[in-house]
């Protein structure tokens, strides 16, 4: 390879890999290095403290390598020396046995302690506490706070300030659960509940992943925790519990009956579903046009809609709502626009 072409291609990797790098941070908040929470916080430190003792390692034995090579290297007087033999020093063997476990102590210390700190489970939940029940499904998650009776999908809507309690399982395949920016992640499982806690600061919009690869769109699988202060929270909760408004719209009206035919046997459109969880198929859409994203990753726009329901296959390969209907261009852009009335908030 001549040397520009090297040179190049150097420069392209380095790009590439800024670029890579620049995604793990910025707003909205999805990144584990700028946390915003009680638990993502515990875990930066965790991870600061590793960091530095890998860092304060290697710069030891960078120093002690250079120094020796230096100090020691060939010279002509040295030529025919043969240096101290060291072989089976007890002080030399305490020293390298006793650093580590010093070392591996300090680590392990507070990465238990932490452990312990951020561990939750049935028992562990304060009697007043918030209490969502999380279900990852394929591919698209549902929010259920069994005591205001309401369920939603996509958004996780919690106060600031507080520990809200989850209990987390997977409705179909293994998911996990992951709000890097607040906390850290919880395998969702079928045949059991986890649970954690996650306590958010401050007002805001974090960003969710599915970390537990579980189909061709599992990286499509994105939620939102939106934070919301204490008050504008219970003016949400009052909200999302009224009843869904009829469209008084034509083409909405339309969308309304296209939509109870050919979408309502899995969407929910009242907040409170009284289907038994297993029995919902789909995301609830009581407050679909609140939400930022069409199916967790589209700009929520009525093109996105129309593309949405034109063609979801194409979206979200594997996702199951794709053969389940068949509507023409027009009843797609009636649907479109009664999905749009749905909301719950400015009320
Ligand atoms: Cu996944």
């Amino acid at each position: 390879m001549s040397h520009g072409k090297f040179k190049w291609r150097l420069t392209a990797i380095i790009a590439m890999i800024a670029l890579v790098l620049g995604g793990c941070s910025g707003e909205p908040f999805l990144s584990t290095l700028t946390p915003q929470g009680e638990n993502a916080e515990v875990l930066f430190d965790l991870m600061m403290l590793a960091t530095g003792i890998m860092t304060l390692v290697t710069l030891v034995v960078i120093i002690i390598f250079i120094y020796v090579s230096l100090k020691f290297r060939r010279t002509k007087e040295r030529e025919n020396l043969i240096p101290k033999q060291v072989e089976g020093s007890h002080k030399l063997e305490i020293i390298w046995t006793v650093i580590p476990i010093i070392l591996l102590l300090v680590l392990a210390v507070p990465t238990v302690a932490a452990t312990i700190n951020l561990s939750a489970d049935k028992d562990s939940i304060p009697e007043n506490a918030l209490q969502v029940n999380v279900t990852g499904k394929l591919y698209w998650w549902e929010f259920e706070y069994p005591s205001e009776e309401i369920i939603t999908s996509q958004d996780l809507v919690i106060p600031a300030g507080e520990r809200v309690y989850l209990k987390l399982k997977a409705g179909d395949v293994k998911h996990s659960f992951w709000v890097p920016a607040i906390a850290g992640k919880m395998d969702t499982n079928t045949d059991n509940d986890n649970y954690m806690w996650i306590h958010a600061y401050e007002p805001g919009m974090f960003y969710g992943k599915c970390a537990e690869l579980c189909g061709p769109s599992h990286a499509l699988m994105d939620f939102k925790v939106r934070v919301l202060s204490k008050g504008d929270y219970e003016k949400w909760v009052a909200n999302m519990k009224q009843p869904t408004e009829v469209p008084t719209d034509n083409v909405a009206q339309t969308g309304q009956e296209i939509f109870a035919k050919s979408c309502a046997g899995c969407h929910a459109v009242e907040s409170n579903d009284p289907r038994p969880a297993a029995g919902r198929l789909a995301p609830n859409l009581s407050n679909f046009a609140d939400r930022e994203r069409v199916a967790g990753i589209k700009e929520m726009t009525p093109e996105n809609i129309n593309a949405w329901l034109a063609d979801p296959e194409t979206i979200k390969p594997g996702n199951k709502m794709t053969n389940t209907y068949n509507l023409n261009p027009e009843e797609i852009e009636a649907v479109t626009q009664y999905l749009l009335t749905l909301s719950k908030e400015n009320k």
